[in-house]
């Protein structure tokens, strides 16, 4: 009966020794390569992570003025924000021809040639996305805001 019972004890005890060996090495490994990566990265990441985000906002956000230049197949400012009421006014500059026509069809210019302007007023506030006819995969949004 106690050989038996001291038998166990032993098989027991060495299971957790083979549990604490594994733990342990896992527990080096992981303190390893945390050690090692952080200085490694932190003098890299940091220069690139922070010139993408301080200038992706300005970039993105819809910009304050009421012209718009259709330029290499774009419109540009892409994105533009007004005040109801406002008068937005695109210019061509390429050598093709472009429209700047509403996704809603509430407004359309005629095909402009280099140096055409078309200019439409926004009455109601809300967000009007445009494309060109001709091209369209050029796509443009205006967003009206309250007076
Ligand atoms: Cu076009």
């Amino acid at each position: 009966m106690t050989s038996r019972l001291a038998g166990r004890r032993i098989l027991w005890a060495s299971g957790s020794l083979v549990l604490i060996t594994l733990s342990a090495c896992g527990a080096a490994t992981i303190n390893a390569s945390s050690t090692t990566s952080p200085s490694a990265s932190s003098t890299m990441p940091p220069m690139p992570m922070q010139t993408p985000s301080s200038s992706d906002p300005p970039g993105a956000a819809p910009a304050t003025t009421n012209s718009v230049m259709i330029q290499n197949y774009a419109f540009g400012p892409a994105s533009v924000t007004v005040k109801a009421g406002s008068t937005v006014t695109w210019t061509d500059q390429d050598e093709d021809s472009h429209t700047v026509t509403a996704d809603s069809g509430a407004f359309s210019s005629q095909p402009l040639t280099n140096g055409q302007a078309y200019s439409h007023t926004f009455t109601a506030p809300g967000t009007y996305t445009y494309h060109c006819s001709i091209h369209p995969y050029m796509h443009g949004t205006v967003m009206v805001t309250n007076g």
